[in-house]
This record gives C-alpha cells, structure tokens and sequence, in this order.
C-alpha cells in the first residue's frame, strides 16, 4: 500500500494482469508498453476498481524512450520502489532456420529491454536506499527445449543478471531482486509464433494441461512485495500442476 510501481509489457498476458493485483494491493502503478491503446483500457479498469495508474509509452529498446518514461512516473509519483521487468518475446524456431531477426529481437527486448529499464530505476532506488526489483526470466531460464534456443540463451541471461544484481545492490542499497520463472501462462505470446510446427506444438501443448493465468503470475509478486523488509523472496519458480519439467 502507497508504493509506486512500474510494470513493463503492461499492456497484455502477465504484465497487465500483474499492474491490475499491484494496483489491487494499493500501489500506485506505471504501465509502460508501446501499444497505449491497450494502456489505457487497463488503467481505465485500475480507476474503476479505485486504483491509480499512469499509462507509460515506452519502446524497453529505446534507452531514451525508458528513461523518459521512468522520469515521467517520478515526476507522478514521487518515488519508485518496486519494479516488473516482465516485457518480452518469443517467437519459436529451429536454429538452421536462420530466422535472425527473431533471435536479435529477443536478445534486443528480452536482455537489453531488460538492462534499459533496470539501468534508468536504479538512480533513485539507489537514492531512497530501498527497492524491489523483479526479472521476468521463466523454466526457459532453468533448462534448454527444442525450438526455444534463443529464447532459453536470453531467460538464462535474465536469471544469471537477476543473481549477480542481487549480490550487487542487496546489502549495498537494501534492494530485493526477484526472479520469476513461470512455467505455461495463458497470454499473447504465443501469437507471435512465426513457425507453422512450433505453432501447432503449442496450441496442442494448451490441450493437454490447464495453463496458468496472468493473474496466478501477479499473485506470487503482490506476495514477494508485500514480505516483510528484511525478507528477499530470491525466486518464484511458478508452474502449471500438470506441466513437470
Ligand atoms: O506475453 P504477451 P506474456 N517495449 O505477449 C511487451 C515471459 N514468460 O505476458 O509493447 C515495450 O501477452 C508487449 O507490449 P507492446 C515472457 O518471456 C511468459 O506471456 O504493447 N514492451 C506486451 O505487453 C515475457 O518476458 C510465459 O506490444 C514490449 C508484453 O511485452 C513475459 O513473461 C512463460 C516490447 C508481452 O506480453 C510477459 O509475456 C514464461 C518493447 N519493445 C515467461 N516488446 C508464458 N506466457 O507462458 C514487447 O516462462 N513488449
């Protein structure tokens, strides 16, 4: 109750559900996407349950774009004490596909995005001496599948960052690093899927096991942000019952 947030990927699947529990809880939340529209349907639906949100349009790649956008919510809200590094992407295919393109924009939006945002937040946490940062990283960032090379190299990249930062800034600035591993999640991501197989293995995936919400993702944060002060919840690997791994 009365912290800022900002959720990155805000505008659909785990982000916009996560702003929505933050908001719930209280917080006074930033939601930062390219696509407003879908922005400010969601912050729409914050005020109407009695919440307060500030639609943030913000390309993660863009370190401009970012630093604006976290300026813009200080300047809001005073402070920012927890942040949801959750945007993303994952576009499946074999890697003698070569489709390059797709692996540069994982790597640009998953890992650099990911540095962007943490790089223009970490000045004021640094400056309140308090924080709570939390990496969207997923069972891609534990172990390698077929299909999902890249995407695995750039969730690992978010798992390996989230503990060498935990290490960094945890005693120094008294800031909580958190690592979200979720297993299936029922969201847009698998829409951008370019390979007809991969395509398909997914849609059949989501017959064979109930996926996990967005809202089951903002549960398990709502419960790491609210831990007492001196409680760090260093990962939440969330998964389906149904998916082992
Ligand atoms: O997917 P989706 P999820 N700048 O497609 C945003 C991870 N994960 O909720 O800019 C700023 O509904 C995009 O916004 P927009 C996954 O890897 C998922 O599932 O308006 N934002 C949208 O809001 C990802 O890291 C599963 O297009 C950018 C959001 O990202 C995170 O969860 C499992 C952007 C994507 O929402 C959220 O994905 C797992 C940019 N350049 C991990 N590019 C799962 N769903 O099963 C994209 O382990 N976005």
């Amino acid at each position: 109750t009365g912290k800022v947030a900002l959720v990155t990927g805000a505008s659909s699947g785990i982000g916009a559900a996560t702003a929505l529990k933050l908001a719930a809880a209280g917080a006074k939340v930033g939601i930062a996407a390219r696509r407003t529209e879908k922005l400010e349907r969601i912050r729409s639906e914050i005020t109407a349950n009695g919440g307060e949100a500030l639609v943030i349009e913000m390309d993660v790649v863009d370190p401009a774009s970012v630093e604006a956008g976290v300026e813009k919510l200080i300047g809001a809200f005073g402070s920012i004490d927890i942040v949801v590094n959750n945007a993303g992407l994952m576009p499946l295919s074999d890697i003698d596909q070569l489709k390059t393109d797709e692996w540069h924009r994982m790597v640009d939006v998953n890992i650099k995005g990911l540095l962007n945002t943490t790089a223009a937040v970490l000045p004021q946490m640094i400056k309140q001496h308090s924080g709570h940062i939390f990496n969207m990283s997923s069972i891609a960032g534990r172990k390698v599948f077929k299909g999902l090379s890249v995407y695995c190299a750039t969730k690992h990249a978010v798992a390996a960052f989230s503990d060498g930062l935990r290490m960094e800034v945890g005693q120094k600035h008294n800031i909580r690093v958190t690592c979200i591993q979720p297993g299936a999640v029922a969201t847009e991501l698998y829409d951008h899927i370019t390979d007809p197989g991969y395509r398909q293995q997914m849609d059949d995936l989501a017959t064979q096991m109930t996926f996990l919400q967005g809202e089951d993702i903002g549960d398990t944060i709502v419960f790491a942000a609210q831990a007492p002060a001196h409680v760090n919840v260093a990962e939440l690997f969330v998964l389906p019952v149904e998916q082992g791994w």
